[in-house]
C-alpha cells in the first residue's frame, strides 16, 4: 500500500508536470483527488489495516494529498499566468505605429463656389434666406411681373406639379416671400436649386444652380447695382477685373442688363476664349420694376431697389475651366477629387 502511495505521488507529479493547460490541469485534480480518483480507491482499501498501520498510512496518505494539492495549486498558478503573458503580448498596440486615416468627404465645386460668394455678400451686410424648390405660379411667375401666356415664360418652361403649383424656375420666389413679410431696407441673397425643362447638353441641365440677390431701400440705383457686382467680381476673379453693363430686358425689372465680366484669357483684349470680344456675359440684372414692388406691398415712390440673377454652374466652370456641366452631376470620384 505504501508502494503504491508512492507510485501516485510520482505517477502525479510527471502528469502535473506535463499538463498544458487549464482544462487538463483541471481533468487530472478530478482523477487525483476526486470521489473516483486513485487516492480515494487506496482510502476504501485501509479498512484491511490494523488500527496502527491505519494511522501510519492515514497520514502517509494525507502527505501525498497535500503534495499533490500544492503542485496543482501551483502549476494552475504559473498556467494562468502564462495564458495571462500570451494575452498581453497578443494584444500589445504598438503606439507608434502610424494610424490608418479615415477617408474624409469634401466640398463640391458647386458648394465651394456658393460658399465663397455667400462670404462675399455676407461681408456687404446682405442675409441668407431659403425657400421651398415648389413653388406656386404666383411667387414664381405673376409676382415678378409676368402674368400667365407673358411670352418669356416660355424661355423658363418648368415642370407642373399642378397648374399652380411648379418647380421653381428663379429664386425670385423667395424674395418675393421676403418683400412681403419684411419691410424695407432689405439686402438678400437666395442661394438654391431650380428648374427648367431643358434637355440635357454641355452647358445646359433640367436642374441648375442659381444666386439671386435683392436690395431694396430708399434711394438705391443703378451705380449701387453696379457697384455690388464689380466687388462681387473683384472678390471672385481678381482685384483687376471689371464688368460691363449692357442693356437688356426682363419683364421682372427695369432698366435691365446684362452684366459681363473682363476676359481673364486677354484681360479686355480679345482673344478666342471670348470670341474677340475681351469680355463673358455672366449674370442678368436690373432695377426692380415697380409692379413687382407694388405687388409685395412696396411703395415705389418712396423706395427703388436693384436685383441680379447669376448662374452658380456657369461661374464654376469658368473658375475650373470645366467644359462640360454634366461634370458636375455625374458624382464621378475622380472628377471631384479635384477639388479643394
Ligand atoms: C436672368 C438673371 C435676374 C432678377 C433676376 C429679380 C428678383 C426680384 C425682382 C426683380 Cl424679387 N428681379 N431678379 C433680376 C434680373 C435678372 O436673373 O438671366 N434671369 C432670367
Amino acid at each position: 500500500m505504501k508502494e503504491q502511495l508512492r507510485q501516485i505521488e510520482e505517477k502525479a507529479q510527471s502528469a502535473i508536470a506535463a499538463a498544458a493547460d487549464l482544462r487538463s490541469l483541471d481533468d487530472l485534480r478530478v482523477r487525483l483527488l476526486g470521489k473516483k480518483g486513485e487516492l480515494t480507491a487506496i482510502l476504501k482499501q485501509m479498512k484491511t489495516l490494523t488500527a496502527d498501520e491505519r494511522a501510519a498510512m492515514g497520514q502517509l496518505a494525507n502527505q501525498v494529498r497535500s503534495k499533490m494539492e500544492t503542485l496543482l495549486n501551483d502549476k494552475g498558478a504559473a498556467l494562468r499566468e502564462a495564458a495571462q503573458n500570451a494575452r498581453l503580448a497578443a494584444e500589445t498596440v504598438d503606439i507608434t505605429m502610424p494610424g490608418t486615416k479615415p477617408p474624409t468627404g469634401r466640398l463640391h465645386p458647386l458648394q465651394i463656389v456658393e460658399n465663397e460668394v455667400r462670404e462675399i455678400f455676407l461681408g456687404m451686410g446682405f442675409s441668407v434666406v431659403d425657400g421651398p424648390e415648389v413653388e406656386y405660379d404666383y411667387y414664381n411667375f405673376e409676382a415678378l411681373n409676368l402674368p400667365p401666356d407673358h411670352p418669356a415664360r416660355d424661355t423658363q418652361d418648368t415642370f407642373y406639379i399642378t397648374d399652380n403649383i411648379l418647380l421653381r424656375t428663379q429664386t425670385s420666389s423667395v424674395q418675393v416671400h421676403v418683400m412681403e413679410n419684411q419691410k424695407p431696407p432689405l439686402r438678400i441673397i437666395s442661394p438654391g436649386r431650380v428648374y427648367r425643362s431643358d434637355a440635357v447638353d454641355a452647358t445646359h441641365s433640367p436642374l441648375f444652380h442659381q444666386i439671386e440677390g435683392l436690395v431694396v431701400d430708399k434711394g438705391i440705383t443703378m451705380a449701387d447695382l453696379k457697384g455690388t457686382l464689380e466687388l462681387l467680381m473683384q472678390r471672385l476673379y481678381g482685384d483687376d477685373c471689371k464688368i460691363r453693363l449692357r442693356p437688356h430686358h426682363f419683364p421682372f425689372t427695369e432698366p435691365s442688363a446684362e452684366v459681363d465680366v473682363m476676359c481673364f484669357g486677354c484681360h479686355g483684349a480679345g482673344c478666342r476664349m471670348c470670341k474677340g470680344e475681351g469680355y463673358i456675359e455672366l449674370l442678368g440684372a436690373g432695377m426692380v420694376h415697380p409692379k413687382v414692388l407694388e405687388g409685395c406691398g412696396i411703395d415705389s415712390s418712396v423706395y427703388s431697389g436693384f436685383a441680379f440673377g447669376l448662374g452658380l454652374e456657369r461661374i464654376v466652370m469658368r473658375r475650373y475651366n470645366i467644359s462640360d456641366m454634366r461634370l458636375l452631376f455625374r458624382n464621378d470620384m475622380r472628377f471631384l477629387e479635384q477639388f479643394r
